[in-house]
């Protein structure tokens, strides 16, 4: 299997970290993207016509993306523990755990983004403001609400929250969220010391 993939990429990383976690990552080889939503890379849109990492091409040729699809087709893969669990509850919570640290990956990006991509003349600082403030109300959320879920076993949901904090800190879009979420930042610290986060670290 192929992979377009960025280390620098949040979604990217999810994937890669799934796949350790899963004991699959043998079976990936990754293909170095650089994409940009304002300079098409023809070798990915090939693949998929969005033009976003990441994209994975199985053996057979077919192509899956976006990383929740990748994610659920590797974890069919392993043997080892699931990340999609089974049951209907700790499903329910994994997914929309997923769903949140994907939601703040979108914010994250897109408030980077603005700063990075966009002219400056044409730049708008309440749309970072509004990414950011989404970005705080998710923290929130999971200092408040969400402790429960994340101190319990690894599932797809706590990958992705760990890939968007990262993200946060890799681009410095929050000024130091962790002062004021210490719940989060102490199990965030924590979960940044398994092997698939270490070796993923973004470059
Ligand atoms: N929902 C997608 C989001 C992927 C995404 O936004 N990837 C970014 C890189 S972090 C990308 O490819 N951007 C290029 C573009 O927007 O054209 C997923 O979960 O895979």
């Amino acid at each position: 299997m192929k992979l377009f993939y960025a280390s620098a990429s949040p979604f990217a990383r999810k994937v890669v970290v799934a796949a350790r976690e899963a004991g699959v990552i043998d079976r990936i080889e990754i293909i170095s993207t650089t994409v940009s939503p304002v300079a098409r890379n023809e070798d990915l849109i090939a693949a998929n016509p969005t033009g976003k990492i990441p994209t994975m091409v199985l053996e057979d040729g077919r192509v899956v993306f976006d990383s929740r699809v990748i994610c659920e087709y590797i974890d069919g893969l392993s043997d080892n523990i699931k990340l999609f669990p089974t049951h209907p509850d700790t499903r329910l919570a994994a997914l929309t755990l997923q769903a949140l640290g994907d939601a703040m990956m979108d914010a994250a990006v897109l408030a980077r983004y603005e700063g990075f991509m966009r002219p400056e003349e044409f730049q708008w600082n309440e749309w970072v403001e509004g990414q950011k403030n989404k970005l705080e109300s998710s923290l929130d959320y999971l200092e408040s609400r969400a402790m429960d879920v994340l101190e319990g076993p690894i599932t797809i949901g706590h990958i992705a929250v760990a890939c968007a904090l990262a993200y946060i800190e890799f681009r410095g879009v929050l000024d130091n969220w962790r002062a004021s979420h210490d719940e989060l930042a102490k199990w965030y610290t924590s979960f940044s010391q398994r092997d698939s986060m270490k070796a993923t670290e973004p470059s």
